[in-house]
């Protein structure tokens, strides 16, 4: 019997469709013939990161990333996705506002795609700008599920209008692969502006006198990858002098804190999240924590071979990074280490400006309790971690009122804060007031504290999370429901 025979008789057997008739099965068959815009596969497949490292894991449509998906602001699509292994998956539209029972989370009552069936979703497209697709189940202890695996892919939304003066974009997206736990310890990144809170220390520590013993488990990678490939392996990016080149960069990690610079050059930042920015700023480095996206314009005006790649050493000799190459140059590709850099999302703000007064304003603490989950970190939010059982955390909110949100975050890491079918915007980050600045994930670095407003204008249950897989799936998740 071939696999997919095989394949079809389980899924039959599973979804009892044995059982029914031939034909009252025939209209829901012929209603599937109209055929979707995209198609999406979820399966299990080899990536070849080089010849010497080829990793097995789970992909949209057998690639890594999964296809780029183009789509225009407010044209409907229809999308049909496959789930092509033996586990139910979820696939979230990140960043677009799109109603709770296709947006891909369970907690909002999306269903399940069961294992070897197909889902059908049509949705109108919105906000415009760069978006991604992930699988959005929760992995916990299995490093083969949810964003530990391969499953990640660029979303572009048309807007009406297109103001970029520019040559040609690129599409980075930056992953890691074969996961492993270790007793954590993680040394805490220097990525963001801004100074610790001694409050915020304190109640740590409080926290870590309470729950003693070896440190909870974190997650580390053996490979990294741009556009699944390793630094050298993959085709450099051929550029002309003169060149304005928009790259529009993802990091798709379950969990890491992503930098990048290009030697001798600078980054203009045009979008954040895929929302343009109210003031373009250039800057030396890109930091991205987990999730986040950046799009930045590059003139080509340093003619050489070039390493575009991680600050961190360790990670680009493994492959974090892209070969920038110059027409007619040659040679070894060359990586000049940048100085130290801090991200100040401040920076791209509308400079002066105030932010609209909210009609409430919540405080939310972020606490962890070391090792407390088997081994694992569990993660609370004013001191509850959240319960599938009793979905709490939760904040009532109501249709057209304005939200601040003031986290605290009593813990060392970096939280790439997250809320689904939603923007925000930043009010004040590193101790720096800012206004303007539209985004849908953000990084609060560790004892610091960070504030931005949501309003609320799209009904439907919407969930909060930290999008470090491990964080999230130990607890630092609340919903937001409409009154
Ligand atoms: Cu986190």
């Amino acid at each position: 019997m071939t696999p997919d025979r095989r394949r079809f008789l389980k899924a039959a057997a599973a979804g009892g469709l044995l059982s029914v008739a031939p034909r009252t099965l025939w209209p829901a068959v012929a209603q599937q013939r109209e055929p979707a815009d995209y198609t999406l596969h979820i399966a299990t497949g080899l990536i070849e990161l080089s010849p010497q490292h080829i990793v097995s894991t789970t992909l949209y449509n057998n690639q890594f990333p999964g296809p780029l998906l183009r789509l225009s602001e407010g044209k409907r699509v229809t999308i049909d996705v496959h789930n092509d292994t033996d586990a139910s998956e979820l696939v979230h539209w990140h960043g677009l506002m799109i109603p709770s029972e296709i947006d891909g989370t369970a907690e909002e009552g999306t269903p399940y795609i069961p294992p070897h069936s197909m889902r059908r979703i049509t949705f109108a497209p919105k906000p415009s700008g760069f978006r991604f697709y992930h699988s959005h189940v929760a992995a916990l202890g299995d490093l083969t599920r949810g964003t530990y695996s391969g499953q990640a892919g660029p979303l572009y939304i048309e807007p009406a209008s297109n103001a970029g003066a520019y040559d040609r974009e690129v599409f980075l997206i930056l992953k890691e692969f074969q996961p492993s736990f270790s007793r954590g310890g993680d040394m805490s990144i220097d990525a963001l502006v801004g100074s610790a809170i001694p409050e915020l220390q304190q109640l740590a520590d409080n926290a870590d006198d309470q729950f003693k013993g070896p440190k909870g488990y974190e997650v580390g990678y053996e490979l990294f990858a741009v556009n699944g490939k390793i630094l050298g392996q993959g085709a450099p990016i051929k550029v002309r002098q003169g060149e304005r080149v928009l790259f529009h960069v993802l990091n798709a990690s379950a969990g890491e804190i992503r930098s990048l610079a290009l030697p001798g050059h600078k980054f203009r930042i045009v979008a954040l999240d895929g929302n343009p920015v109210p003031r373009e700023a250039e800057v030396p480095v890109l930091w991205l924590g987990t999730a986040e996206r950046i799009s930045a314009l590059v003139t080509m005006n340093h003619p050489g071979v070039w390493v575009m790649g991680d600050l961190a050493d360790d990670d680009r000799d493994r492959g974090m990074g892209i070969v920038v190459e110059y027409a007619g140059e040659k040679g070894e590709p060359q990586w000049v280490k940048p100085q130290p850099y801090l991200w100040d999302y401040t920076l791209f703000g509308k400079p002066g400006a105030h932010p609209a007064a909210p009609d409430e304003t919540l405080e939310i603490t972020i606490l962890k309790h070391n090792g407390e989950l088997e081994g694992f970190n569990q993660w609370l939010l004013n001191g509850a971690p959240f319960s599938m059982e009793t979905m709490q955390p939760a904040y009532t909110v109501r249709q057209g009122h304005r939200y601040r949100l003031k986290f605290r975050n009593a813990s060392d890491d970096i939280h790439p804060l997250h809320l689904h079918r939603h923007s925000f915007e930043l009010v004040r980050v590193g101790g720096k007031p800012s206004a303007g600045v539209i985004k849908d994930v953000v990084m609060l670095a560790g004892f610091q504290e960070l504030e931005f407003d949501i309003v609320a204008n799209n009904p439907g249950p919407s969930l909060f999370h930290c999008h470090q897989q491990l964080h999230m799936d130990f607890g630092f998740m609340a919903m937001f429901n409409y009154a």
